[in-house]
Parts: C-alpha cells; sequence; structure tokens
C-alpha cells in the first residue's frame, strides 16, 4: 500500500518535471525564434510598376524595403514574358491583359534587378528593389 503511494507520488512529480521542463524549452524556443533586433519589424510593402521603354534620362524607380519585408510587385506591360529576380523562384508570366504579381521575402540585403525577358528574347529592366539592413 505504502509503496503504490509512493510510486504514484513519483509519478506526479515525474509529470510535474516533465511539464516545468516543457514550458522552459518552449521559452528558449520562442527566445531563438524571435527576431533578435526588435527596432524594425517585417511588414508588407505592395508597389505598382509598368514594364516598358523609358523616356530618355528617366531613371528606373527604386523600391526601397527594409531586410524581412514581404515586397509584393504588381507589374504591367505591352510587351509578353517573364518576370525576373535573379536569385528568387518566383517568375510569374505578363502580357498585355495579364498584369503580373511579383512576390519575395527580402532575405539579404543590396540592389536587385528586376526585370523582363520578353518572349522574342530581350530584357527590359523594370525596377531595382534596394533592401536595406533592418537597423
Ligand atoms: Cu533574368
Amino acid at each position: 500500500m505504502q509503496k503504490t503511494a509512493a510510486a504514484d507520488n513519483q509519478l506526479v512529480l515525474g509529470t510535474f518535471l516533465a511539464a516545468i521542463l516543457l514550458f522552459v524549452a518552449i521559452g528558449i524556443g520562442y527566445k531563438v525564434a524571435k527576431p533578435s533586433n526588435a527596432a524594425h519589424s517585417p511588414h508588407t510593402h505592395a508597389f505598382n510598376v509598368t514594364a516598358g521603354k523609358k523616356d530618355v534620362g528617366q531613371l528606373l524607380p527604386v523600391l526601397s524595403v527594409q531586410k524581412g519585408d514581404l515586397v509584393v510587385i504588381n507589374i504591367s506591360s505591352a510587351q509578353a514574358g517573364m518576370i525576373m529576380v535573379h536569385g528568387f523562384d518566383d517568375m510569374p508570366q505578363v502580357d498585355a491583359l495579364h498584369p503580373a504579381v511579383f512576390q519575395m521575402r527580402a532575405t539579404q540585403t543590396g540592389r536587385f534587378s528586376l526585370h523582363l525577358h520578353t518572349s522574342n528574347g530581350t530584357q527590359i529592366d523594370i525596377a531595382t528593389i534596394e533592401v536595406s539592413p533592418d537597423d
């Protein structure tokens, strides 16, 4: 009888300790997963651009975001082709009747060329995506 009660107590204590360990582990996991820099919380930037011939002296648009942000770009184009930012897998098709939506998570800082590879083999620069550090 006494032995069973002691065994029950051990089981309760063991379960209690396991629960505490689980909470500690979740707490540590949360701290690790949370971005250390609280200065900038990532958000979504939406842009609208048009692919096409630029006037002389007309600069490409610069789409400025911060590292960690989600970049959503709506692109219209008179010419058909594939939208591309090298290093990113999202390569939507575009044509005069169907605007494209390009999405990328800005995981690296730097300047990235958003361009169109037309179906007749030429490349048209659309915009520069500028990703600055998140602090
Ligand atoms: Cu390309």
